[in-house]
């Protein structure tokens, strides 16, 4: 047995150990288990359910649940949702204050989905900080699902979505301090590190979220500014549909976080989806996938984070792992908010 094999099956291994109860852990920017309180079910928000990635997605899923109790549609949810970390000064993974490319432009990519068909997206947008507006502005207002660089900026621009420089004097000093080594090493969980190394802390942090009502209609939205310091024109999974986000009718939905080119490779979200379409759990579906890029991947993705979150449309849930340390937000039928973690292919 090659030294790849023997890695890949220690790993799997060590997978199937980490398997077990799910630990509570306290969100970011948002009190856990306080949301039904404030946000008395009603209407389209009575039964849904809404899960999103990361610990900041508790606050995410509140802005969605509080847009469906006030009669919004699962689109207008989800747009909610997803606005949060895009104005979030402090979250450098997403919108504004994103980390910049390796040339020091921020360049947000976003999709939104629903599962009638509608689809809008964008990539390497520039000086507009809710790029999930502008994708859902190409999903409404024009006769394509994708819009990238120049011209999505113009589109946005001519939209009349305000503009403005998306670098924060934080994230500039960051990427001048990488510019130093320019050492590009995508790092797993650097989102839920205490040390902001420049190149390798917060840079990721993609928020990606589905949110599903009572009657098994479902809709995602997924949006960051992408990995810090990559390469200008680089983009990732979030805005690809099938990678970074999928929903269908009758089925469910998922969606990924992480080093999007793992999930690219495999069209990650859509898999899932298939997964669920021919029988699986949300959770079976997201193991499952995690497997197959472990096994295709091997030795390549050691160190690498990829999670993945799905729903169904009876408002199952599921979330899994590469690597320890993904965590994630779902807000459940009766409105009550866990921040959790998922549990991970590998121990480390
Ligand atoms: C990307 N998947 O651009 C995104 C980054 C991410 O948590 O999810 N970070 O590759």
């Amino acid at each position: 047995m090659g030294d790849h094999m023997a890695n890949t099956r220690r790993w799997l291994l060590a997978g199937l150990g980490s398997m077990g109860t799910i630990p509570f852990v306290t969100p970011r920017g948002a009190a856990a288990n306080t949301m039904g309180a404030g946000t008395a079910p009603d209407s389209a928000a009575s039964g849904a359910v809404v899960l999103s990635t990361w610990d900041f997605g508790a606050a995410a899923n509140a802005a969605a649940f509080a847009r469906l109790a006030k009669g919004g549609s699962l689109i207008d949810a989800v747009e909610a949702g997803a606005m949060v970390p895009e104005a979030d000064p402090t979250n450098h993974s997403v919108g504004y204050s994103g980390y910049p490319d390796r040339d020091g432009h921020v360049t947000l990519d976003a999709v939104i989905m629903d599962d009638a068909g509608g689809v809008g997206a964008v990539a390497a947008l520039e000086n507009t900080v809710h790029a999930i507006s502008v994708a859902r502005r190409v999903m409404e207002r024009t006769p394509h699902t994708f819009l990238v660089g120049e011209g999505a900026t113009r589109f946005a621009r001519d939209q009349g979505f305000p503009q403005r420089s998306l670098l924060t004097p934080e994230s500039e000093k960051a990427w001048r301090d990488w510019l130093k080594t320019a050492k590009y090493q995508p790092e797993a969980n650097s989102e839920n590190r205490v040390t902001r190394t420049p190149g390798g802390a917060l840079d990721h942090d993609t928020i990606g979220l589905l949110a599903r009502t009572a009657d098994g209609r479902m809709a995602g939205a997924c949006t960051t500014s992408g990995m810090a310091f990559k390469m200008r024109g680089r983009v990732g999974d979030s805005p690809q549909v099938g990678s970074g986000l999928y929903v269908e009718a009758g089925v469910g939905g998922a969606t990924s976080t992480g080093v999007g080119e793992e999930v690219t490779r495999v069209a990650g979200s859509a898999r899932v989806v298939a997964s669920m379409r021919g029988g699986a759990s949300p959770q079976q579906a997201c193991e499952e996938v995690v497997r197959h890029i472990a096994h295709l991947r091997g030795d390549a993705i050691r160190g690498v984070q990829v999670g993945f979150l799905a729903l169904d449309t009876k408002g199952n849930v599921g979330a899994f792992c590469l690597l320890p340390g993904f965590t994630y937000a779902v807000t459940d039928a009766r409105g009550t908010t866990r921040v959790l973690k998922a549990n991970s292919l590998f121990k480390a």
